[in-house]
Formats: structure tokens, sequence, C-alpha cells
């Protein structure tokens, strides 16, 4: 199967579902909908460490390539989800150049991290038996998206986008957009925000890594991804059910 990192290689903006509801058939439903690629959350959504397991077990069989975000500094879960058959991370909070080390660490086999050996799930789910074929393309294909979401983190960019082994931002737009109005709101399309997204992006670019987003709504997909991000989660688990059961009653009973 084409890896995540070839995927991205490859251009036009890879769409993400974004899994929180612990449920891996809900996982596997999303990839077989057409996403092209599965994140599961564990910061937001309710995945514990057994069910990422399980997850990914849904959805690495079927040639999409999976994701997991992490809870907030949780960088030894970064390693696991990796050895359960994830290809990318997605760390919260990355807001200094310290963060960034420290998650290059997990994700990475030495000498560039201090990733340990032990990936006997995802080689069951992928038929991988090459030791050292998987030890000598792991750091290569394992995505690791530092999230930006702060001012901290905007401040720091540049210099987190040159750690060795960070391989891209996911940029967070609610938490940023809180942080970029100083609390005073939640704004994903704030024109503070939507010029740090822009702005982001030209340093992402500058960097030679990959840029990705977390997009609401279908509108916010597109746009992100004409600007020329990379990697977009289009909406939640939460938001596709509510949408196809208020799409299904309101066809039967119109308000
Ligand atoms: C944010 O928008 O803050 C996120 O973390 C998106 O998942
Ligand atoms: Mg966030």
């Amino acid at each position: 199967m084409a890896s995540l990192a070839s995927r991205l290689a490859a251009g036009g903006g890879l769409l993400t579902s974004w899994i929180g509801i612990p449920e891996p058939l809900l996982a596997e439903a999303s990839a077989r909908a057409g996403f092209d690629c599965v994140t599961l959350d564990m910061q937001h959504g309710l995945w514990g460490p057994e069910g990422v397991m399980r997850g990914l077990g849904a959805v690495v069989p079927l040639g999409k390539p999976a994701l997991v975000r992490v809870p907030v500094g949780d960088f030894a879960m970064a390693s696991r989800a990796l050895d359960m058959g994830a290809e990318g991370v997605i760390a919260p909070m990355i807001n200094s150049v310290a963060d960034a080390k420290a998650f290059v660490a997990a994700m990475k086999f030495p000498p560039l991290g201090a990733r340990s050996w032990g990936p006997t799930r995802a080689f069951a789910l992928t038929g991988e038996t090459d030791a050292n074929a998987y030890l000598a393309r792991a750091n290569r294909e394992t995505v690791a998206f530092a999230m930006i979401e702060t001012r901290e983190a905007l401040a720091a960019l540049g210099d987190i986008l040159a750690v060795d082994g960070i391989d891209g931002v996911f940029v967070g737009p609610s938490d940023l957009s809180i942080t970029l109005a100083h609390g005073a709101a939640v704004d994903q399309r704030s024109p503070a925000m939507e010029q740090a997204a822009r702005d982001i992006l030209v340093a992402v670019r500058a960097a030679g890594k990959w840029a990705g987003i977390f997009a609401i709504t279908p509108a916010q997909a597109i746009d992100y991804r004409a600007l020329g991000y990379d990697f977009v989660a289009l909406g939640t688990d939460s938001i596709y059910l509510r949408l196809g059961m208020t799409a299904m009653l309101d066809a039967v009973r119109p308000a």
C-alpha cells in the first residue's frame, strides 16, 4: 500500500476523517466512505490505547493510512500508535522546540530519535516481515505532525519547523483562534485566524514540510485545499452522524 508520506507527496490535499467515538466500525465506515485516510482522536475523542489498537485494526487492512492524535504531551502513546500500525501521529499543543524534540524522540528510531523497537502489531496488519526493511524506511515514512494552536507556537514556528524529524505541522483553528482573540471568542474563520492559516502555510512551504489543518465545514476544507494545505481534516464523526440524521429526518418531516 502507498505510504501516507508518498500520498502527501502526490499532492492534492488529502482528506482525513476525524473519529472520536471509540468504535472501530465507525473508523472503518469512514475509510469505506471514501476518505483518503482516517484519524483517531485521543485528545478530545474517547479512544483509549486498547480502542486505538482495535480501530487501527479495522482501517489499516483496507489500505487506507491511519493517524492518531495523542493527548497533550503523551509522547509514549505516539510510539505505541506507530507500533500498532498508525502511519502518522498528530501531537497537540507543540509550543516550543523542546516540545517538538520530545515528540520526535518518540516518533523516530535512532539516531534521529529514541523510538524503541516493537512494531509487532503494525507488521501483523501490513504483512511486513522484514524488520530491517521497516527500520530503513520508518523514519522517512512515519509522519510527525506538530500542532500549531497557540501564540507561543506561532512565535516559535520557524524553530519548530527546523527540528529534524518534524515532518509537518497541523493547525488547530479553534484553539489558535481563541489565543489570537485573547480568549474573547472561538472563531475558526476570524480574520486573524485566516491570516495565521496563510502565514503558517508560507513558513511550512519555506521549510519544505507538510501543512495540515482542521476544517469543521466543507467550505473551510475547500478553502484550505485551494490555499495549498496538504492534509485537511474534514469534520468529525459526531458531525457526520448529526448531519446524516437531520438530513434523513428533514426529508421525511420537513420543518
Ligand atoms: C483545534 O482546532 O484547536 C483543534 O485541535 C482541531 O482538532
Ligand atoms: Mg486544539
